[in-house]
């Protein structure tokens, strides 16, 4: 397993890390502080949205506390022009992207049909949400596929060509999309990461049920490399997901990186985890927390307390901004069906449009 920084917040990078350390040492102290920003700001927007939904505001969240260190370094591992395909998850890649985090309170209030900004389905080239199991690693692999045959990668512009990353569980690694994705990535050998963040859990079902071999090895039979990292290790989960970028980019084909980690809070809030985990088990996780390991590295590199402090701070004002606004989206109207039908303006949708207005006109005359 491809480690950068222990649970105790040392630098001592695994002997399987060798291959990976050149595009740690890229980053900067910047880099690291910004990193530890980001994991603070989302975990504290995570909470905000969760006493949100208990608040009744949200129809549901689902919570990413514990996966910051997985999540954080892959996204800045990709480049503006990457496409990134989430699951459900993925806040603090959303985040880092530049979509605005309010977008995912408004789908999760269900008042949109889906995208952001606040219909595009790939603003930023962050793909919508999908809560169908797997599925979007087939149309990852489509949308590889396509910036094959369009010619935009492997043309030895590394600073223009593009690839795709794809986000999913443990759990939808057992879905049949997933490994049709498999197939047809290793065939076209498309531009592209599939990112495995194995919380141990599929709801219920923990990995130990669902993968008999370690997941890093589930696209090894489909003639797709992998590599196993410390998925609480943002430095790790950085360095590999650059190289393994790169080498989409450069037409190397399609390969995997499993990050272990953990779920903290419960799968969604319809959850109760109590009911098939033990806290034994939680307590462990906890103590490889991504974001305490970081700062104990940041203490020990020379970052003061008036650092952490104004982190904490920015942290709250993010999750009181998103409060207020929050509670002040409104749903759309019934016209907005109608607008995410087509593209472009279309015959059929303007008559249907007309014809709900008026249907509705017709009570309001009644009355
Ligand atoms: C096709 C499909 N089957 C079942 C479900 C119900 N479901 C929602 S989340 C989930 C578990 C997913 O686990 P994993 O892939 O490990 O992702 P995690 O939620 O742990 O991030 C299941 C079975 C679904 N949403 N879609
Ligand atoms: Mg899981």
């Amino acid at each position: 397993m491809v480690q950068l920084l222990t649970p105790e917040g040392k630098f001592a990078p695994s002997a399987s890390a060798e291959e990976f350390l050149p595009y740690f040492e890229k980053l900067t102290d910047a880099d690291f502080r910004k990193f530890y920003t980001d994991m603070v700001t989302v975990r504290r927007y995570d909470t905000e949205a969760t006493n949100l939904q208990r608040q009744g505001q949200l129809a549901l969240w689902v919570p990413s506390h514990g996966q910051e260190g997985a999540q954080v370094g892959s996204a800045y591992a990709t480049k503006d022009q990457d496409h990134i395909f989430p699951a459900y998850r993925e806040h603090a890649i959303a985040h880092i992207r530049g979509v605005d985090l309010i977008e995912l309170i408004r789908q999760f209030k269900g008042i949109t049909h889906g995208g952001w900004n606040p219909f595009d389905p790939k603003h930023k080239n962050f793909h919508i949400y999908t809560l169908v199991i797997g599925s979007h690693a087939l149309h990852s692999t489509g949308y590889a596929m396509g910036i094959t045959l369009d010619g935009k990668t492997n043309t030895g512009t590394p600073d223009t060509d593009e690839a795709v990353i794809v986000y999913f569980g443990d759990g939808a690694t057992s879905q049949g999309d997933v490994s049709e994705a498999f197939v047809f990535a290793a065939s076209y050998q498309t531009p592209q990461v599939f990112f495995v963040q194995n919380n141990h859990w599929a709801i219920s079902v923990p990995v130990s049920v669902q993968a008999r071999v370690p997941l890093y090895l589930r696209g090894t039979g489909f003639g797709i490399p992998g590599t196993q990292i410390d998925g609480n290790d943002v430095f790790a989960s950085y360095a590999v997901t650059a190289k393994h970028l790169e080498d989409a980019r450069s037409g190397k084909g399609p390969s995997l990186i499993e990050a272990h980690t953990y779920r903290i809070g419960a799968h969604t809030s319809s959850d109760d985890p109590t009911k098939y985990r033990t806290d034994e088990e939680l307590q462990g996780w906890i103590k490889k927390d991504p974001i305490a390991r970081l700062e104990t590295y940041l203490r020990e590199s020379g970052a003061d307390e008036k650092f952490f402090t104004s982190v904490h701070e920015q942290a709250a004002d993010f999750a009181a901004d998103i409060r207020r606004r929050a509670v002040e989206l409104t749903a759309p109207g019934p016209e907005s069906i109608f607008r995410s039908v087509y593209s472009e303006p279309h015959p059929v949708m303007e008559e249907q449009q007309a014809w709900l207005a008026a249907y509705d006109a017709s009570f309001e005359e009644e009355a």
